[in-house]
């Protein structure tokens, strides 16, 4: 699409960064980017329909049967492979804990104007497969290659930039990262607003490296400056700030909350008693979660590690609670095996990235 025909050059639709009341087009954001639902982090795997949804653009509608990923730029031996064919290739099954970037957004002030996530932007799959390193070698990057650009067939603009969503690797991180090509998710073929019929899944990072509706895979030899890649997905601390890249997600915590929830203020109603409270617990770069510690009544107290399915996904852990009648707000938090503990607030970001405060519930326990 040529420059003259976009009518978002120079047009920001966004208003700025403020508190208070959402504007109608980020409702129709979250309208159509839906959260996980709390509850279904008692299951160590998110059912498939209750995974959360991020998709910038519109949800390609693609063949199946006719699609093909293409190999092309920077290699010596570009080629192109048809699902059959990624079907044929060695197969491995990974649950992965994808988390999106942007989750925990609405808990920063001022916001940015974008997808406004509370909790619930995290979910764990079993994703369906093939290694992409192999691939990668096959296609043979040339030495001057440096990085390897992924790009889904779903076009659309940002800031008035048009472009199809890319992001790029380097091939030491396709080495280390344990990066996929998947074409099923929990044992079924992927559905079309997960990235149907092929995406990536990139382990231990935060969800804008798992570029779905893959089509297309360019070795690059210059660092690559798509939109998704420069433009955003970078820690800034003031608009004028550079920024660093987004990369791996941050030790993170979230508890099912106890209890029935009251429709209209989603404040929690509990009888009094001892309570099993459930939560998962997760960090990225495949890095396991140490502890996980919940506040009680002003008291943090250390609660119990139980399992977790795999290196990416995340770690299920309980905590026994005896509810008092009254208000309270219990928190959790986990610390992983780096060190890294989550903040009790949350920590700034222009565009509210990587909010990983620990969760606050607010429970009403009845006079017995
Ligand atoms: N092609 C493409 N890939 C994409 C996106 C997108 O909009 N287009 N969104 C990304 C973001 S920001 C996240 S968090 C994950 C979400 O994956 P899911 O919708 O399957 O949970 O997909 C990533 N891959
Ligand atoms: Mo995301």
């Amino acid at each position: 699409m040529a420059n003259t025909d976009n009518p978002f050059l120079g047009y920001s639709g966004r208003i700025d960064t403020k508190d208070g009341v959402y504007s109608q087009s980020e409702v129709g954001l979250a309208n159509r980017n839906s959260g996980n639902l709390l509850e279904t982090l008692a299951l160590d795997i998110t059912p498939t329909g209750l995974h959360y949804l991020l998709i910038h653009f519109d949800v390609p509608l693609i063949d199946a049967g006719a699609h093909r990923l293409g190999f092309s730029g920077a290699f010596d031996a570009p080629f192109e492979l048809g699902l059959d064919e990624i079907k044929a290739l060695p197969q491995v099954t990974l649950p992965v804990t994808l988390e999106c970037a942007g989750n925990g957004r609405s808990g920063i002030s001022p916001r940015a104007h974008s997808m406004p996530w509370m909790y619930e932007a995290v979910g764990t799959s079993e994703w369906t497969g093939t290694p992409l390193r192999p691939l990668i070698e096959r296609a043979r990057p040339r030495a001057d290659a440096v990085d390897i650009a992924f790009f889904g067939v779903d076009y659309g603009f940002d800031k008035g930039v048009g472009h199809c969503f890319g992001r790029s690797l380097t091939l030491e991180q396709i080495a280390d990262l344990d990066v996929m090509l998947v074409h099923s998710m929990n044992g079924q073929p992927l559905l079309p607003q997960h990235g149907a019929p092929l995406r990536l899944i990139v382990p231990g990072w935060y969800g804008m490296a798992s570029v779905k509706w893959l089509g297309r895979i360019e070795a690059l030899t210059q660092p690559f400056d798509g939109f998704q890649q420069v433009q955003t997905y970078r820690f800034r601390d003031s608009d004028a700030d550079p920024g660093r890249p987004v990369t791996t997600m941050r030790v993170k915590s979230l508890m099912v909350p106890p209890g029935v929830p009251d429709w209209g203020t989603r404040k929690r109603y509990l009888e009094p008693g001892p309570v099993t409270l459930v939560g998962r617990a997760w960090s990225g770069g495949g890095v396991p979660v140490t502890r996980v510690e919940v506040e009680l009544d002003g008291v943090w107290r250390e609660a119990r590690l139980e399992h977790r399915t795999g290196r990416y996904a995340w770690t299920k852990w309980s905590c026994d609670w005896l509810a008092s009648p009254g208000d309270h707000v219990l928190r959790c938090r986990a610390t992983d095996a780096n060190g890294a503990v989550q903040p009790l607030n949350p920590p700034w970001d222009v565009a509210g990235f990587a909010n990983n405060a620990a969760q606050k519930v607010h429970v009403f326990v009845a006079e017995g």
